[in-house]
């Protein structure tokens, strides 16, 4: 009859629905190899994971998996050794960030040679469970993961985003939920630019009115802040267990009213925005005396850039980074120190140059690795240093003519703190309004010329805070963007497009509404 015939065609139908393949799962940074198989994977209440290999971090791995999978599931997700359908093993070879996911119905393989690698693989699984998994609280969902394949690699192995927490100050609180987002990512490097002429923001026990002055305050007025080494050390330690390295910036000679308004030591006479000369700096010491006390600076509170410097010509400027290096490459066991060096508007060129080559020695006497903004590739630049591109090309070119390495975070492009367009609430324009599709369209090995893969150390998306108060301000300036950048300096260029990350972010956007990410609901996106 034709009810039979009807009734059979629906149940055909129904038997051959496409479920979803995993090459259509909204992965972000997009991965470098995917196939597909047929079936799904589905976490039951059974479910438990089960790590493998002699790593020392693999059962907090393991658990940091659980962690993210127990409140929506509601399911107990048991950590072991012996057993468990999520397999996390750490095979032999050499430390990498690699990985390699198998899917079946029966099982999840995460493998790497890396517990980096791992932690990525782990990440790039969550990301392929139903968006409800981002609850903090019991879904009833079907728990399907679709099976196949993933091999997968970072393009670049400095994958960075940085935070200015000196313009305004960041609670710790703050640092470690943009730690939780960066780790999403697989962004693996957290550059913290910790003092400019608006703040100081990490304790030096050797000269303590840096924070009791120089924290005191902030752009607009408010109150600062700083963290004292233990948070410092609890920051680090945070970060690290997502597989990511701390890099902390003290911004040199210029961008230091802070350190001028505590210590008026160390103050040559700063010609403040409004023209106001405070002290006379290269008079003879006796007749210096008789004349004035070197006198500290006001506070400053504005946004204008590149007025204040350190005093070159002082011993007691180098006995003062000596300290300042010292103390925190004790509490930093990562491999960088960044110097800053950008915006020295006020610093004669040869004291400058001086400046940066003699701050360097320092840097390497600690053990560290010294980043600069492009500018100190005026310098002679010590092997195997850095110099962060923001803006000249030239200073690019002359980093890579000296050997070095570049890290590429050019204003046009990876800079957060740019609008969107110009009715966006907060942010600056001086570079560009840098809309979704401008953040995504890019290219870090063609975008400065002459400077290629091997020239570069990586890639890195800066959070200046001129314009950002708290962490609604840094959600909408962040997300999306931040993603965009993660896949540049994750994805090879080949396998990148428009059409699919955008398709991908929007996924992304509903986990951000679960999760009340407040970001910026850009209209080149159907969200
Ligand atoms: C330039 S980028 C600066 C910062 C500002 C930023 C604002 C760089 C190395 N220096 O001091 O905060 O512009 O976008």
């Amino acid at each position: 009859t034709i009810w039979t015939l009807l009734l059979a065609g629906t149940f055909a139908a129904s038997a051959c629905k496409e479920s979803p393949s995993l090459s259509d799962s909204a992965i972000i940074p997009l991965p470098q190899e995917i196939n597909n198989a047929s079936g799904s994977f589905n976490l039951t209440p059974e479910t438990g994971i089960k790590v493998v290999g002699a790593g020392v971090n693999l059962t907090e791995i393991g658990e940091y998996l659980a962690e993210k999978l127990r409140p929506a599931t509601s399911f107990d997700v048991p950590v072991s050794n012996e057993a468990g359908q999520i397999v996390l093993e750490l095979a032999d070879g050499d430390a990498s960030e690699a990985y390699e996911i198998r899917i079946s119905e029966e099982e999840v393989k995460i493998t790497s040679s890396g517990e980096a690698g791992l932690f990525y693989g782990v990440q790039t699984f969550l990301q392929l469970l139903p968006r409800e998994i981002a609850h903090a609280s019991a879904q009833s969902v079907d728990w399907a993961v679709p099976a196949g394949t993933i091999k997968d690699k970072p393009t670049f192995g400095y994958r960075g985003s940085m935070l200015d927490v000196a313009r305004h100050f960041m609670p710790v609180e703050d640092v470690k939920y943009y730690i939780d987002q960066m780790a999403v990512y697989k962004l693996n490097y957290l550059h913290l630019h910790l003092t400019d002429d608006q703040g100081w923001r990490i304790e030096i026990k050797s000269w303590p009115k840096l924070t009791e002055i120089g924290g005191s305050t902030e752009v607009g007025g408010g109150e600062g802040g700083y963290y004292t080494q233990e948070e410092y050390k609890e920051i680090v330690a945070y970060a690290a267990e997502q597989f990511i390295t701390i890099v902390p910036e003290v911004d040199m000679p210029g961008h230091t009213n802070a350190v001028l308004a505590s210590y008026g030591e160390l103050n040559p006479g700063v010609n403040l925005p409004d023209g106001d000369l405070t002290t006379v700096t290269k008079a003879p010491l006796e007749y210096e005396m008789q004349l004035k006390v070197p006198q500290a600076s006001e506070l400053y509170t504005g946004i204008e850039v590149g007025w204040s410097t350190f005093n070159t010509d002082f011993e007691l400027t180098y006995a003062f980074v000596d300290s300042v290096v010292r103390e925190i490459s004790e509490i930093t066991p990562g491999p960088y120190f960044h110097i800053g060096g950008d915006e020295s508007h006020v610093t004669e060129k040869d004291d400058y140059v001086y400046f940066v080559e003699r701050v360097q020695d320092i840097v390497s006497k600690y053990g560290k690795t010294s980043i600069g903004w492009d500018e100190v590739a005026t310098a002679k630049l010590l092997p195997g240093n850095v110099a962060q591109f923001w803006a000249k090309e030239e200073n690019a070119k002359l980093a890579k003519d000296q050997g070095n390495q570049i890290l590429i975070s050019p204003a046009k492009k990876a800079y957060l703190d740019m609008q969107y367009d110009s009715t966006s609430r907060i942010g600056l324009h001086w570079a560009a309004y840098i809309e979704l599709d401008s953040a995504y369209i890019w290219e870090p090995t063609e975008y400065t010329s002459g400077i290629t893969k091997e020239n570069i150390l990586g890639v890195e998306a800066p959070l200046w805070t001129e314009t950002v108060a708290n962490r609604v301000d840094l959600d909408y300036l962040v997300f999306p963007r931040l993603t965009a950048i993660a896949e540049v300096a994750w994805t090879k260029k080949e396998r990148r497009s428009w059409e699919s990350y955008s398709r991908r972010v929007s996924a992304h956007g509903k986990r951000w509404d679960i999760q009340g990410v407040g970001f910026y609901r850009s209209p080149k996106v159907n969200w």
